[in-house]
Order: C-alpha cells, then sequence, then structure tokens
C-alpha cells in the first residue's frame, strides 16, 4: 500500500505528502479509489513510500525498477529526482546508490495520465484538464506493475540476448551478453527443460550448438535456459544471470503462417488487461484463470490489445505454448475516431495533427528490447486501427516496420490491424506489412442486424483483399457485437446472445472458404470497462466472456469449433 494524491501547488518532494488516500501498488488508482477528484482528472499525481535497507546493502549496486507506470514517471529518491520515463506499458529502471541511505528511504514517483497528440496512446488533449479519447477502453492509470530493487556486484551481466539458427534439428546459439565492470573470466551454459547441461562455453562470444533440438510448440512451450556466470580471477561469482528462451522458427510463404514449418491457424481473442478494482494492473490470478479459460476452450493464441502486458504474462504464455501477437500502445491514430463511418471518412487530417513519431519509435524499441527472445511472441503489431488511408500514413509507417525489423534478431513478422472505415480502396500501408490483420463489424457497424447483408460484405472484403495483395495471409483480428449477458432474443435481435451466436457462426463459414485467412481472434476475450460513451451501456459488452468471466452462450459453439480445428 503506498500513499497517494492528486497534484497540487502545495507539493514538496521532501516532505510527506498533504492530503494521502492509501492505493495498492501494482494497479490503476482510478480503479479502487472513488470520486471524481480521481475518476476523471486528467492531470499528475503522487506515490508515495518509505523503505528500509540495511547498510551492508549500500555497498552493492543497487537498482530500482518499474515494471510499468501508465502513462510517464517521474522518480524522487530522498528528495532527489532520479528518473523519468515516458510511455506506459514499458519497462525502466535506474541505480540509485548516489541517493540511497542506510535505515529508511523516501520514494516518490509524480505520475501523468495525460494523452494528447505526442503520447501513445494518442488522445486530444485540451491543456484544461478534460481530454477526448480515441480509443475505446477507459484510461486506466498509475503504478500499474511491480516495483522491485535488486541488487548487483558492481561488475554485473548487464544484458542478454539469445539469436540462434536452427534447422528445426540443429541449433546455433549466438548469444550477446554485454557485462559492465570487470571481471577474469566467464561461463555460458544452456539447459534444457529437466535441468541437463546440453552445451557448455568458458567466453562469452562463442556459439553454443544443440544437436537435438528440442522444439518450441504452440501448446507445447518447451524452454531451454541460458545460464551466464562471470568470475574474479579467484574463482569468485561476481554475477550470475538465467534467461529462458525456446526454439521454433516463422516463416510466411504461399499465404501461410509456418511455426516450425507447419501451417498455424490463430484461434483466440484480443485480449484488455482489465478488471475490478485492480483496473489495468497487472493480476497474475487473473492472468492464471484466463489462461485455464482460453486453455479449456481451445484458444491457441492472442493479441495484447492494445498494449505490451505485463512481463510475466509473456513469460507465462512462452511456458504454455500460447501464440502472441504483440502489440505496442499505439492506438488512437485516428483524428475524429468515432463509430460514424462517415464522418470519419471526411475527415483527412491524422498525420498532420499527429506528432507521435518520437513516442512511437520509443514505444517498439523498448518493446523488442524486452520481448524479443519470448517464443511465444510471433509477431509484433505496431499501431492498432491507424488511419491508413490519409495522406502522410504510408511516410508514417514505412520507417517504424523498418525499425522493427533492424531492432528485431528474429525479423518477425509486422503487423497493424485495419479499420473497417480505410478499407482495400484507400489503404496506403498494408503492403508494407507481413500480414494483414482485419478489424472487421459487418453486422454491427455496418448492416447492423442483417447478417445476410455482412456475410456478403465480408465475402466481397476478403476477396478484395486479396486481389490486392495476393501473397498476404489474412488475418481477422476483431470482430464481433455487443451482447448484455442473459438477453434472450426469439428474433435473434442485436444485443441478444443469439445474435452473438449467429454473428460467429456467420463469420466462421466466411472464413474457411479462403484459405488464405489464416486466423480468427475475436473481439473481445471478456467485457471491459471503457470510458461513457452512448453506444457503452456499462462498458464494451463485446466478450464471450462476462467482465467476470461468465461465458455468454458463444462459448460452447467456440469449444466445439476449436477442440476440433
Ligand atoms: C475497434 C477497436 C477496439 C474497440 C472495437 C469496438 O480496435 O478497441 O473496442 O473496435 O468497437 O475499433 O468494440
Amino acid at each position: 500500500m503506498w500513499h497517494f494524491q492528486a497534484d497540487e501547488p502545495a507539493i514538496d518532494v521532501n516532505q510527506p505528502l498533504p492530503h494521502p488516500e492509501w492505493v495498492a501498488v501494482p494497479g490503476s488508482f482510478n480503479a479502487q479509489l472513488m470520486g471524481p477528484q480521481y475518476t476523471d482528472r486528467v492531470g499528475y499525481f503522487w506515490y508515495e513510500t518509505h523503505f528500509q535497507l540495511p547498510s551492508s546493502q549500500l555497498k552493492q549496486r543497487n537498482v530500482l525498477r518499474f515494471g510499468a507506470v501508465t502513462h510517464a514517471a517521474e522518480v524522487y529518491l530522498n528528495g532527489h529526482l532520479i528518473m523519468k520515463h515516458k510511455g506506459g506499458f514499458t519497462p525502466f529502471e535506474g541505480e540509485i546508490n548516489q541517493f540511497l541511505q542506510a535505515g529508511d528511504n523516501d520514494l516518490k514517483v509524480k505520475v501523468s495520465n495525460i494523452l494528447d497528440n505526442t503520447t501513445l496512446p494518442s488522445a486530444d488533449y485540451k491543456g484544461d484538464g478534460q481530454e477526448t479519447y480515441r480509443f475505446d477502453f477507459y484510461n486506466y492509470s498509475g503504478i500499474q506493475r511491480q516495483v522491485i530493487i535488486y541488487s548487483t556486484n558492481p561488475s554485473y551481466i548487464d544484458q542478454i540476448t539469445i539469436p540462434y539458427e536452427t534447422d528445426l534439428t540443429h541449433t546455433t546459439v549466438k548469444p550477446e551478453i554485454k557485462v559492465q565492470g570487470d571481471f577474469d573470466h566467464a561461463q555460458v551454459t544452456i539447459l534444457d527443460q529437466t535441468k541437463q547441461v546440453v552445451a557448455q562455453n568458458n567466453d562469452l562470444t562463442s556459439p553454443l550448438k544443440i544437436d537435438q533440438t528440442h522444439l518450441w510448440e504452440p501448446g507445447n512451450g518447451y524452454l531451454y535456459q541460458l545460464q551466464v556466470k562471470i568470475f574474479a580471477a579467484d574463482g569468485q561469482l561476481l554475477d550470475t544471470y538465467t534467461k529462458s528462451f525456446g526454439i521454433r522458427t516463422i516463416e510466411i510463404k504461399n499465404n501461410q503462417f509456418l511455426i516450425n514449418q507447419k501451417p498455424f491457424y490463430f484461434k483466440g481473442f484480443g485480449k484488455h488487461m482489465d478488471f475490478f478494482a485492480s483496473g489495468r494492473g497487472m493480476n497474475l490470478p487473473l492472468m492464471n484463470w484466463d489462461n485455464q479459460i482460453l486453455n479449456s476452450i481451445g484458444a491457441n493464441s492472442f493479441r495484447t490489445s492494445h498494449y505490451p502486458n505485463d512481463e510475466i504474462t509473456m513469460q507465462q504464455a512462452d511456458r504454455l505454448g500460447q501464440v502472441v501477437i504483440d502489440e505496442t500502445s499505439a492506438v488512437g491514430l485516428f483524428i475524429g475516431f468515432n463509430a460514424n463511418v462517415e464522418v470519419l471518412k471526411n475527415n483527412q487530417t491524422t498525420w498532420n495533427t499527429l506528432d507521435t513519431t518520437a513516442a512511437h519509435q520509443l514505444a517498439i524499441k523498448e518493446l523488442v528490447e524486452r520481448d524479443a527472445d519470448h517464443p511465444s511472441v510471433v509477431m509484433w503489431s505496431i499501431a492498432n486501427e491507424p488511419a491508413g488511408g490519409q495522406p502522410g500514413a504510408r511516410e508514417y509507417f514505412a520507417p517504424l516496420v523498418k525499425l522493427t525489423k533492424e531492432l528485431d534478431w528474429q525479423k518477425r513478422p509486422v503487423t497493424f490491424t485495419d479499420i473497417m472505415r480505410d478499407d482495400y480502396q484507400d489503404d496506403q500501408i498494408a503492403d508494407l506489412f507481413d500480414v494483414i490483420c482485419l478489424n472487421r463489424y459487418y453486422g454491427w457497424y455496418s448492416n447492423h442486424g442483417n447478417l445476410k447483408a455482412a456475410e456478403d460484405e465480408l465475402r466481397d472484403n476478403i476477396i478484395h483483399w486479396h486481389e490486392k495483395h495476393p501473397d498476404k495471409p489474412f488475418i481477422f483480428t476483431e470482430f464481433g457485437a455487443d451482447t448484455v449477458p442473459g438477453l434472450h432474443s426469439l428474433e435473434h435481435s442485436p444485443y441478444s446472445e443469439e445474435y452473438q451466436v449467429d454473428l460467429y457462426k456467420t463469420y466462421f463459414k466466411v472464413f474457411d472458404e479462403f484459405s488464405y485467412v489464416i486466423g480468427e481472434q475475436l473481439w473481445a476475450y471478456a467485457d471491459f470497462h471503457t470510458q461513457d460513451n452512448m453506444i457503452r451501456i456499462d462498458g464494451n459488452l463485446k466478450g464471450v466472456f462476462t467482465r467476470d468471466r461468465r461465458p455468454k452462450a458463444i462459448v460452447s459453439l467456440l469449444k466445439q469449433r476449436w477442440l476440433n480445428k
């Protein structure tokens, strides 16, 4: 539990916060506090805690690490500003010895939940504490992931990346290991999942060979460990660092997405981090429960819509063999975004208005740096529903796709999700990407309630996209209908559980006609909280589960389809 309060002119970083409340960390403050001064407020907020350290620990190198602070942070230790970070969904850390003291230490974090035309996600900020969001989820904020202090020797292993090459039997691992400080000799070991040594070197740079590779596969997350040790001349162990990795290949060939040379069909969801009281905060019991649910219905994949998930969720995906489309927080890149197709079509100002390039580069860099060694991550999604049909879109995205590939040793496929208002006729960017992901709402935002027309629209859309991009595979990364749990209708009217079932049946039938449609990720896994909006009744109800994870009628159809597909 930390102290917390909204910013006010009287905050003195050397004094206790004057009017604090209690909040839990990790967690979203605006999911656990009541009152508009917290839930509606856009601006700055303060967190404060104290921690004790024994004097012996001051001889070590101490690092303070934040898993994610949404959306920007300034960190003060004992009254000194020690670090700043922008971007709400990636980790940051810094050495803190200079301002640490034995005994009590005062840690304060000034958090901003402001989003504007320079940030990701992006929103319209009017500067008066009011903003209009261009995305459809609640702006949960705060210290949403773990805060830790870890200690090392002055000589330490700083960073490990684990590039490899494999023919699926023989693998050569060429680790890149960064060490800071002096050391005499080193040892690098690869252990298999039963902790048997499969390869070992006495230096940091030579390749390591695995002769009989045990592959990481969807549904079977086999992991190796790379263990690095550095020693002093007298044999004293200075630092050790172990990182898991999995071996698999990804290739796009003949309109298929091959994992270990076998075609993979994506079955799953776009998934928010969203729950009662924890908000967007990391919630490990929930994550574990969700994984049980996903497995039980035959889902093999998810997209981290619309921001990077926490690191433990990613580790768990590796272990369970889940396939992940890893998305940056680039959402809201569409000026005038709303549910009215025509209004949107008339607005062409996005790329003149937005100034998100720097934030986008940073978000990609930090995401690839964090997640490149996760075998579960098979593709980067660098934006959700940007204005890909407006002038300037290509100039904006071409360098970002290039950057993503440059940063990723594995050169994984890169995608974005296409909004249905910038369709194949207008789109200017899809050819830059490896896989085309379509978010489509026929039968909901268009042809509402008319599934026969929706079916024709969908089929027609797939055919046209394929004509334009005959070599690309397509994944439907969003499609669905708001569904009030327990609402039944003999007429199968929109919002009823029957309509959701019918809509999904319609889409599945059409998908199965096209071999180049290589996946279906429904929108959404569970109902989630949104900003207030005329078309949102208690949030977005497109979940196939309710927010408290009760199945809607559609779930039994999904089970039948996915457990047999
Ligand atoms: C798309 C967005 C998603 C929304 C969804 C919807 O990508 O975030 O929640 O539509 O309208 O525009 O339900």
